[in-house]
């Protein structure tokens, strides 16, 4: 897993070289945004449940994916989509810390696309609520943390599509 700082420090160190110009410029923003960034995780993580509730609410929830022969049936198919979108909420949030999309390509987007493929979930409806999350968020956090959020879940959708 990377993140800003190190992103910016590393390949400096590799040149022997003090931070300077562009790459002072994005340690710079980092920081500035940084009581943003743990605010929005403060107030994700004391509503995680409630945004995962609304999120499925918004897309999946009265169609005929919760019915029988839908990928959200029976119950623990139900249940694994709630974890999955935990997961994606989660993991969206450190990514968002980090301001570092790498903790999600290693450790939820490696891999899932096939897996999703291959057990049958249904990706479309995955982006769906993936992107209803965004939105909830949002309404949860404000504009300017949720447009943050929203560069890591739309990074999800983009490894899923
Ligand atoms: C299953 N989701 C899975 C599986 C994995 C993940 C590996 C197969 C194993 C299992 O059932 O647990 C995802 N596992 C992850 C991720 C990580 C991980 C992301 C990283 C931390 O360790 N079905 C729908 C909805 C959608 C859904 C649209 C929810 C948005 O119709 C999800 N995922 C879903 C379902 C299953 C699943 C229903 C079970 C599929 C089955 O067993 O038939």
């Amino acid at each position: 897993m990377q993140d800003t700082i190190t992103a910016v420090i590393n390949p400096a160190d590799e040149e022997c070289a003090y931070l300077e110009g562009s790459r002072l410029d994005t340690l710079k923003n980092y920081y500035q945004s940084g009581a943003l960034r743990v605010k929005a995780a403060t107030q994700i993580g004391a509503n995680t449940a409630s945004i995962i509730g609304d999120a499925v609410r918004k897309s999946l929830l009265y169609g005929s994916i919760t019915c029988p022969g839908g990928n959200m049936y029976p119950c623990r198919r139900y249940a694994a989509c709630l974890r999955d979108l935990t997961y994606f909420l989660r993991y969206a949030t450190y990514a968002m810390l980090a301001a570092d999309v790498s903790i999600l390509d290693e450790r939820v987007l490696n891999g899932l696309r096939e897996t999703y493929l291959s057990l049958g979930v249904p990706i479309e409806p995955t982006i769906q609520a993936v992107q209803a999350m965004k939105e909830v968020v949002t309404e949860r956090v404000g504009a300017e943390a949720g447009q943050e959020m929203g560069i890591y879940l739309d990074h999800i959708v983009a490894g899923l599509s």
